[in-house]
């Protein structure tokens, strides 16, 4: 393990717009994001996780208008139900963010006074398209042709002419040592994302417009109070806000540059064009890393109100449990690319490989151990153990795995664990320890220890994915926790000490109970 990078690592999420309740992708991210820091805590490192709301904007201004209340009122009820989602997910964030903060404000106030001061903002008037919905200004050349002649976004939301008097960003500036950025490996990833970003600033990069005179729901920018900071501006600052800038905090020392910004593929240019170009004028140092997810379809669709589709993800962990959708999600796409969600395919999904596979493992396997063996377990002979299955279980919890989630490629990684699981599932039908019993006592002991054995490392290092499922089977190992960390794995006494620590196995209750399909569901 001696290569294995033990610095500090601070991830954070896109922060929300809470102008509605959460829907599957701001789950599907949040999971992830959760995923990779527990995973970075299980190899050691001091992880600081962030995630949050991102309050202001036209709009949110403009949906409370709708519904006859204020901005605050919106805001303060349905950031509620993220952080409600966060914490019925087990996302275990450090710092849950709110822009509507004071510090947050404060920050905000901060970098743009540094902007200021390095000569990177204007006084000028903006005349373009703007696009409510993804709170973005877009050039002409990038709109597309809507139904009846009506102009849309490259997202496909609808854009508006605005005039008014504003605050520019000199973002043309910072051309050159953007493409540099963007160029830098591991800065952006997946690969296609860069592309498409290097390409943008290769066609030229204009100043942007980053403030608002025509509404008020925002950061006031310092010393011109009728105008508001551009939400971008004041919503990417969340990142430094969380560490205490613009004070010079230790948190601040120990995790900034932030080590992943995680976010969708629809935010990209937000995060690796303008909040770099703004760091670098505020003369502090850009994020080390940038992963633009894919989006998460239900049944190959876009999820929208008015297809009638869009899925609580609370009812959906609810329905097939928390842990069983968490695996799901990494499970089921390609990291970085889009994929799709149905009833079905998680419950098969389920099935298939918690239930059947990784479950019914652990749980025959305690059985019989509780059953025929009085739950006792005891040195092995080194001349009988199996050695070859044992490394090759080890071998994918200590190695494969982690090297793949290191690159977040979690579903190759969560490949080569579940390969694992069906060789000691193979293995257990070969050797058929229920019918040792009777013929060979001593080997069906040494068949049953060593699956123990192999199930110890599965457990540990599937904790990322499943962590209340893989803790109650730790439990019911007996694998103390402190001793559940990725650097155990490599810790091959464990068991001898185990036995002499005189655990007794007791009679397991079942962790991963298959599922039904929903009634609704079936064909
Ligand atoms: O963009 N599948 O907020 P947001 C996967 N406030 N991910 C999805 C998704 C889907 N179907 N739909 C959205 C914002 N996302 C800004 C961010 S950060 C300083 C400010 C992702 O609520 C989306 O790509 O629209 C983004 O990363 C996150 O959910 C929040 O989206």
């Amino acid at each position: 393990m001696a290569d294995i990078d033990t610095s500090p690592f601070y991830i954070t999420t896109a922060i929300n717009y809470p102008n509605g309740r959460p829907h599957i992708g701001h789950a599907y991210e949040g999971i992830a994001a959760d995923v990779i820091a527990r995973f970075q805590r299980l190899r050691g490192r001091t992880v600081r996780f962030q995630t949050g709301t991102d309050e202001h904007g036209l709009k949110m201004a403009r949906k409370a208008e709708e519904q006859g209340r204020t901005p605050r009122e919106l805001a303060d009820e349905m950031s509620g139900y993220f952080r409600e989602m966060d914490e019925a997910l087990s996302i275990s964030f450090d710092r849950f963010i709110r822009t509507v903060e004071p510090d947050h404000h404060r920050a905000s106030q901060a970098i743009w006074e540094q902007m200021e001061a390095a000569g990177d903002l204007y006084l000028d008037r903006y005349e373009g398209w703007y696009s409510v919905r993804d709170e973005a200004y877009y050039d002409e050349s990038e709109l597309k042709e809507g139904e009846g002649g009506t102009k849309l976004s490259p997202q496909d939301t609808p854009v508006e002419w605005t005039v008014e008097e504003s605050w520019f960003f000199r973002l043309s500036k910072y051309q050159e040592p953007l493409l540099e950025l963007l160029k830098t490996p591991g800065f952006l990833e997946p690969a296609s994302r860069r592309n498409e970003m290097i390409a943008f600033v290769e066609g030229g990069l204009r100043d942007l417009s980053v403030s608002r005179t025509s509404f008020d729901w925002g950061v006031k920018v310092p010393g011109s109070e009728n105008h508001v900071m551009y939400v971008w501006v004041d919503a990417l600052t969340n990142y430094l806000t969380g560490l205490g800038f613009p004070d010079e905090t230790p948190e601040m020392a120990e995790f900034w540059p932030a080590s992943l910004h995680l976010i969708g593929k629809d935010i990209v240019r937000f995060h690796t064009i303008y909040w770099p170009a703004f760091l670098m004028s505020a003369k502090l140092p850009v994020p080390k890393a940038v992963f633009g997810h894919g989006f998460l379809l239900n049944r190959g669709q876009k999820e929208s109100k008015s297809l009638g589709n869009v899925t609580d993800p609370l009812a959906l962990a609810e329905q097939f449990g928390v842990d069983n959708l968490r695996y799901f999600l990494m499970r089921e796409v390609a990291f970085g690319q889009d994929g799709s969600y149905s009833a079905e395919a998680i419950v098969t999904r389920t099935n298939a490989e918690l239930a059947n596979s990784f479950g019914n493992l652990a749980q025959r396997t305690l059985s019989m151990i509780a059953k025929n063996l009085d739950g006792t377990l005891e040195r092995f002979d080194p001349a009988q153990v199996d050695a070859d299955l044992l490394s090759q279980i080890h071998k994918a919890c200590a190695q494969e795995l982690p090297a793949e989630f290191g690159k977040y490629a979690f579903s190759v990684g969560i490949e080569a664990w579940i390969k694992a699981v069906y060789a000691c599932n193979q293995y257990v039908d070969e050797q058929a320890p229920w019918a040792l019993k009777k013929t060979d006592p001593e080997r069906m002991r040494v068949v049953l220890q060593t699956i123990f054995m192999a199930l110890r490392d599965l457990a540990i290092a599937i904790q990322p994915l499943v962590p209340e499922k893989a803790a109650a089977l730790l439990d019911q190992l007996g694998v103390g926790e402190d001793a559940r960390s990725y650097a155990d794995l490599d810790d091959r006494d464990w068991f001898t000490r185990h036995v002499e620590s005189g655990f007794v196995v007791a009679k397991p209750t079942p962790i991963f109970p298959r599922l039904d399909l929903p009634e609704s569901e079936a064909a």
